[in-house]
């Protein structure tokens, strides 16, 4: 395993075939809170509990409030250098690169990523920004919906002066589940268009992941991502099992380098920030 960037950079320079896996480490210096770690809590709940079917069922208001306020923290974020560098090699003609993304904070696409054709991102967990009826019989979609907030009783407590991190527990109101937004045809609950635990993720999107590692993936970038959700989580041993490469960019890399590596662990680790390494990297 090497975490020099001249031998990184000559790997890349003959790679033909680029996968990206990205998690909540590539917006961390955007001033977005990861989901484990420290970033893990919202409140008193644990984020990945919120996101769930059961817990939009049982608590729509404070699922929409913990959502609302997502919304709202990606809006009032930037994209980083790492966001800009990976859209940068979205542009390469000279390779096909496909960026699979867990983040739902839009902070790719405003950072210009390639939307269209063979080096265009996957949000495979869908998107803040789109909005799905709750009712599987209706097929009613708004996308993007940058309506911030999304309704008025989400509006958030957020102190004069202060920012939407300083909102302390208790100021948070009670939302009555008729104050949400609803289907303007079905007239349920809308949701948001994010895939939750133990949901499916769209089938179209993983297919063309899944040919593209199977045609030859010759290196695969695993960013900010603590490697613990599937299918995302499997992609990198895939592209290592086919004989490609495998470069980890995290702050802390350890949970990788313990994983079970059927063939070998990654090839490259690069310790830091992800807004710092990234630019450096993909130069
Ligand atoms: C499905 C919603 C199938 C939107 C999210 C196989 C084995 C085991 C379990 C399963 C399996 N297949 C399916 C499952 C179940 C489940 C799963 O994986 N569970 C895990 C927890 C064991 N998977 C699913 O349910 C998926 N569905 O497979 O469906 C199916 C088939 C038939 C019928 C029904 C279902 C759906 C998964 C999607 C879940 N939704 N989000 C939202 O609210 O955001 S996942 C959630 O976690 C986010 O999307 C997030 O992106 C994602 C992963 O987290 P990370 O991005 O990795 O963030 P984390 O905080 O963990 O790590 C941050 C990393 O960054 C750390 O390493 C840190 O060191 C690093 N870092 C921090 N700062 C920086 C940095 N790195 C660089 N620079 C920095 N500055
Ligand atoms: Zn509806």
């Amino acid at each position: 395993m090497s975490s020099n960037i001249d031998v990184f950079h000559s790997v890349l320079r003959n790679s033909r075939n680029i996968l990206a896996v990205c998690g909540a480490g590539l917006s961390a210096s955007s001033g977005l809170p990861t989901f484990r770690g420290a970033g893990g809590m919202w409140r008193t709940h644990d984020a990945t509990l919120l996101a769930t079917p059961e817990a939009f069922e049982l608590f729509p208001s404070l699922v929409w409030q913990f959502y609302s306020l997502r919304r709202h923290a990606a809006l009032q974020a930037k994209p980083n250098p790492a966001h800009y560098a990976l859209a940068e090699l979205s542009k390469n003609r000279r390779v096909t690169f496909k960026c699979v993304t867990q983040n739902v904070d839009g902070l790719s696409v405003r950072a210009g990523h390639e939307n269209n054709g063979c080096n265009k991102a996957e949000y495979i967990h869908g998107s803040l920004f789109k909005i799905n009826c709750s009712n599987e019989k209706c097929s009613y979609e708004e996308f993007p919906n940058f309506n911030d907030p999304i309704a008025p009783a989400l509006a958030m407590p957020i102190p004069k002066g202060e920012t939407w991190q300083d909102i302390p527990d208790s100021e948070w109101p009670e939302v009555k589940v008729e104050d949400l937004p609803h289907c303007p045809e079905c007239h349920k609950l809308l949701r948001p268009g994010v895939v939750w635990f133990g949901e499916e993720l769209d089938t179209t999107m993983l297919d063309r992941v899944d040919k593209f590692i199977r045609e030859g993936c010759d290196l695969c970038i695993v960013i900010g991502t603590s490697g613990q959700v599937y299918p995302a989580a499997g992609y990198s041993t895939n592209v290592k099992e086919r004989g490609g490469k495998v470069a980890i960019v995290d702050m802390n890399p350890g949970d990788y380098q313990g994983r079970e590596w059927r063939h070998g662990g990654p090839d490259f680790v690069f310790a830091g920030d992800a807004a710092e390494l990234l630019p450096k990297l993909l130069e």
